[in-house]
């Protein structure tokens, strides 16, 4: 029995985060699945764990943790295993550079963009009192904002729009870097990748327009590369939905 507990949804987006970076580092821990469909990141049971209702957080004996990003760094630091950060001063910065990038400029429109197509419809065929008490009890305003915005098609056009632009932009920007070094920030794979990875896994198949072989192909290499490693193969195979069926994608090979 591990002394490390993540309380995670799916390996996609924040929590397949902190799930790779475990695994990549060889660190037994349990799993504790919730179902973000099915609200269970507002039960109060969950709240004593992360009262803020969002999924993912971590506990390492009776220190708890949260923010994707910010346990991705503890658990590098925090355990034995391959070095996720490396020493050099300027990699780091360009680790965190890109981090920062996604997690506050590109993952909030992919988020949009999927809440939109997806979360709303999954969970809008549910009885309507039980749904708006589900979204009364969420601790954040603002996530209750979002949750409405998807469940009843509020998004508006013009936040659609810019979210994909910015999805656009960020494929750009991602293409680049990968076109100039095998990994996105440093010449090591490191916490970047697990966090790019988790964002633009299912990119050939979400966005087929803008990534694809021809267009993008060092993104592809990159998220061919990043899906053959056997911590990545292991962490997605740890997906109870049809959603992880999207990484079997990237098994499919470019014929020119
Ligand atoms: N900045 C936080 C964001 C956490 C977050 O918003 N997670 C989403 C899932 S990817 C969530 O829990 N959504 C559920 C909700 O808003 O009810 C992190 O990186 O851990």
């Amino acid at each position: 029995m591990s002394d490390v507990t993540l309380y995670h949804w799916e390996p996609n987006a924040n929590s397949g985060k902190p799930m790779l970076a475990l695994m990549e580092k060889g660190v037994p821990f349990n799993s504790h699945y919730l179902d973000l469909l099915n609200f269970d990141q507002h039960d109060p049971e969950y709240l004593k764990i992360n009262p803020l209702g969002t999924i993912p957080a971590m506990t390492h004996g009776d220190r708890v943790l949260t923010e994707s990003t910010a346990i991705m760094e503890y658990v590098d630091e925090a355990f034995d295993g391959p070095k996720l950060m490396p020493s050099d001063p300027q990699d780091q910065w360009r680790i965190r550079w890109w981090m920062k990038f996604m997690d506050q400029w590109l993952a909030p429109s992919f988020s949009m963009i999927g809440w939109s197509v997806f979360v709303g419809p999954s969970v809008r065929q549910k009885d309507p009192d039980l749904l708006k008490a589900r979204i009364d009890r969420i601790p954040m305003p603002e996530r209750r904002v979002a949750w409405r915005k998807a469940i009843y098609g509020l998004f508006s056009d013009a936040e659609m729009a810019e979210s994909q632009r910015r999805v656009g932009v960020g494929i750009q920007m991602l293409e680049d870097a990968l076109s100039k070094r095998e990994w996105l920030a440093s010449d090591h794979y490191s916490l970047a990748d697990v966090n790019g990875f988790n964002l633009a896994y299912a990119l050939p198949l979400s966005q087929p327009h803008l990534s694809n072989d021809d267009l993008t192909p060092n993104i592809l290499r990159w998220l061919r590369a990043i899906y053959a490693r056997p911590a990545t193969k292991a962490c997605w195979a740890m997906g109870k939905t049809d959603m992880v069926k999207r990484v079997a994608i990237l098994e499919q090979e470019y014929i020119a």
